[in-house]
């Protein structure tokens, strides 16, 4: 079921992302990046929109990668969903200039035997950075194939030594309101949170991002960190977080608060059970022309081979 491919990684396998990549590289080379067609040749245009992110290096990690071509980073960096800035699909990529990354602590508390606060600066040296291609899944049936750079969440839980009765990880996510917009909306009782179990949070697919496409994450993805977990509904891996905290009961999120019939605390990507509104069953592959066919929608979004396990005995449609 899955179509990701494990270690016994062919070269064949790997040549779209050095397609991509060597044509990000010329494109840069060439002087044709969005630094050259920036803000002032182009009067108007927001300056987010053009900002030219450092690169962040990382070594591909054929784990977990996927033959699909990913996603034009356009799409990937203006298409997207981040309500502080607004529910529009440009609005974080057009709103979120203003936002400040630095100074950023993350606070990482609770059910730990050593809780204390990351300076992002540090964060960034945790461990090697690793770029991943994982599938993004949104609830409203689109979907993105994305190269991420980061690592494994559980690099940094295991730093702070969760204790026996840590059974859930809570993610608390940036309020800014000089810099968000969005915040003035009552859509969702601010700051944004989100939640996993301590399993699925440990699962070395779960990912502490820091970078997109080869550079540091623009505002509008969720800089200066966010959490990726692809085989979930993509409200699931919060933005911009700036406190994580080990509860022994489950986190009350953001997004169950506000319509506990519509979204559930696991938000498994699963094509056999409907959204109250909208089927499941099929995607848009954002990016690709509208006369492409949908995609089918994958079980777990593919990662089933991974995660399956995790749910084992319980009823998916009930716990959705
Ligand atoms: N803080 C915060 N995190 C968030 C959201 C948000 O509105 N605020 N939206 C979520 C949703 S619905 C999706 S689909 C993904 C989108 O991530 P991307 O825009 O980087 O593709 O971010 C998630 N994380
Ligand atoms: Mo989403």
């Amino acid at each position: 079921m899955a179509r990701i491919h494990i270690p016994r990684i062919a070269p064949s396998e790997i040549t779209p992302e050095s397609v991509w990549r060597s044509r990000r590289e010329w494109l840069r080379q060439m002087g044709m990046g969005a630094v050259a067609l920036g803000a002032a040749s182009v009067p108007g245009l927001p300056r987010a929109a053009t900002q030219e992110k450092p690169a962040l290096p990382a070594t591909p990690n054929p784990q977990y990668w996927l033959s699909e071509k990913p996603t034009p980073e356009t799409d990937v960096t203006g298409y997207n969903n981040f309500y502080e800035f607004g529910t529009g699909k440009a609005d974080p990529r057009d709103r979120s200039g203003r936002f400040q990354t630095r100074p950023w602590t993350v606070a990482v508390e609770g059910e730990v035997a050593k809780p204390r606060s990351f300076d992002i600066d540090d964060l960034l040296k945790l461990a090697p950075m690793e770029e991943r291609i994982y599938r993004l899944r949104c609830v409203e049936a689109w979907s993105m194939v994305i190269p991420w750079t980061g690592y494994s969440l559980s690099v940094l839980l295991n730093r702070v030594q969760p204790t026996s009765k840590a059974k859930f990880v809570e993610f608390t996510t940036a309020t800014q309101p000089e810099s968000m917009p969005g915040l003035r909306s009552r859509i969702l009782d601010w700051p944004y949170v989100e939640g996993l179990r301590i399993d699925e949070a440990m699962h070395p697919l779960t990912m502490l991002v820091f970078g997109v496409y080869g550079k540091v994450l623009p505002n509008q993805n969720g800089a200066p960190l966010r959490v990726a977990i692809p085989w979930k509904y993509g409200f699931k891996s919060g933005k911009s977080i700036v406190r994580i905290r080990l509860l022994e009961e489950a986190p009350q999120t953001s997004w169950v608060k506000a319509a506990p019939n519509e979204y559930g605390f696991f938000a498994n990507v699963n094509p056999e059970v409907d959204h109250p509104r909208w089927s499941q069953a099929t995607e848009r592959r954002i990016g690709t022309s509208f006369l492409a066919p949908r995609v089918e929608t994958l079980m777990f979004n593919g990662y089933g081979e991974q995660v399956a396990a995790l749910y084992q005995g319980m009823d998916l449609s009930r716990y959705y």
